[in-house]
């Protein structure tokens, strides 16, 4: 590995002890670049690297809300513009109690190259908060938003920082947040977040986009070795809005989804997620807000619920991991591989430990990388912003089109960088190869600072 490239990553992982997550993914993307580096000695005499990893900058702020009791509570938001040589910083919000500087820094750097892939002109972002929404009321979710916008809007505007939804943050969280930014700043300002509802100013299609655009490249994945989509299955794992829009798809395309997982097990659908009514019960399940994948199960005949397991053991072509980081471990990794499935295609951001992802790649597995795969979510946000700015609404099959072009362009453009640079190939080290260039480009042309 090139030098400066190695001692950067060291450089970081001493920094960042605490922070394993973001080491995860510096150690990841730094490790394919290297090659460009190589190429380009004049990066080190800039830093450009240590730059890179070090967010422009980053917000944490008191989040004080007052639940249905009338008791006070405290949390902590933050917000990381990490990189906007490209474009505005954009990325979504995550509220999960686990939420820590770590995590809002692995996936804003994450965000840089993704939203560089995606071909527009979008800069890296990400925040979130400490919050734990569930078992939270409509008020008490209301509530905290607001709070959350009445420190977030200082920060955030169309040409600035456009934030989005994550996981803990969809349509009904967006649009609490609107509409405290309407009442701070009294302006509509283009919108200032994506993901909003269709009746205020959001996109057709952005609730699927993210599944939809995963589903996508898996169709390019599958075209290289000859294959058609159509009755493949997948076994993936979550039931959240990713999952949801992935089985929408993959119904539509005649693939099956087999599998479905939460936070109490997994289920086997040997029938797949394949009709209206068992894709729209997804949607039912997350309104709930009880986060249980068995009640698929209790609804549906001959799906069988296996409690407090992984699906990462059952046999399927696919694998789409769409939950969370770090969900498929070495052992689930070692499983995948003794069922001798071909394709491993991840969904969720960094669903997989460094170690896991290059045992599945040495064991022959074609690998897709998330920040490739799911970046048909923020693409469709900055088709979003598009229409804002120019006071258009375009139809779901005009951004299905782009959504599909887009999906198209960043797989063919991550073979060709991974075939520039010698790695055959290789979608992984392609997706950041790709990535890198394009912002390593931009921050040598705009100087160091
Ligand atoms: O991880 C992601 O790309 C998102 N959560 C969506 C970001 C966005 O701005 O739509």
């Amino acid at each position: 590995m090139n030098k400066y490239v190695k001692s950067v990553i060291e450089n970081v992982k001493k920094k960042h002890a605490n922070e394993p997550e973001f080491c995860q993914t510096v150690e990841e993307v730094l490790s394919s670049i290297s090659p460009i580096v190589d190429k380009h000695p004049e990066y080190e005499k800039v830093d450009l690297l240590n730059r890179l990893v070090e967010p422009e900058r980053m917000f944490t702020f008191r989040v004080a809300w007052m639940d249905d009791k009338g008791q006070w509570h405290t949390n902590t938001g933050y917000r990381c513009q990490f990189n906007g040589a490209i474009g505005p910083y954009k990325g979504g919000l995550r509220f999960q109690p686990n939420v820590y500087p770590g995590i809002i820094k692995f996936l804003g750097f994450e965000q840089i190259f993704k939203n560089s892939l995606t071909g527009l002109p979008i800069g890296g972002g990400k925040g979130g908060a400490d919050f734990d929404p569930a078992g939270k009321s409509d008020a008490e979710i209301m509530r905290f938003c607001q709070a959350y916008m009445q420190e977030l809007y200082k920060y955030i505007g169309p040409d600035v920082d456009v934030p989005a939804g994550d996981m803990g943050v969809g349509g009904r969280e967006i649009g609490y947040l609107f509409g405290e930014w309407r009442k701070l700043k009294s302006t509509w300002q283009n919108g200032v977040l994506t993901g909003k509802g269709f009746p205020y100013g959001g996109s057709l299609n952005r609730p699927e986009a993210t599944g939809y655009g995963a589903v996508y490249y898996l169709q390019e994945v599958l075209k290289h070795d000859k294959k058609n989509i159509k009755g493949t299955t997948i076994a993936i794992s979550g039931f959240g809005n990713v999952a949801w829009g992935i089985c929408k798809k993959a119904k539509e395309l005649g693939a099956k989804v087999v599998t479905l997982s939460g936070p109490d097990g997994y289920i086997y659908d040997p029938n797949g997620v394949s009709t209206d009514e068992k894709v729209d019960y997804l949607l039912t399940m997350r309104a709930s807000g009880r986060n249980k994948v068995k009640d698929y199960a209790d609804k549906f005949k001959g799906v069988k619920f296996y409690p407090n397991q992984k699906p990462w053991g059952v046999k399927a072509d696919v694998i789409m991991p769409a939950a969370m980081q770090n969900d498929v471990k070495m052992e689930s990794a070692k499983l995948i591989v003794k069922n001798k499935i071909k394709y491993y295609v991840e969904v969720a951001n960094m669903p997989t430990t460094n170690d896991a992802l290059q045992y599945l790649m040495k064991s022959g597995l074609t690998v897709a990388p998330s920040k490739a795969v799911n970046a048909g979510g923020v693409s469709v946000s900055a088709l979003e912003m598009s229409q804002n700015s120019e006071r258009l609404i375009w139809t779901a099959e005009e951004v299905d089109k782009q959504l599909h072009h887009i999906m198209v362009n960043i797989y063919n453009n991550s073979v060709a960088a991974a075939k520039k640079y010698g790695f055959g190939y290789n979608l992984v080290a392609g997706a950041n190869l790709a990535g890198f260039q394009k912002v390593a480009d931009a921050m040598m042309a705009q100087g160091v600072f």
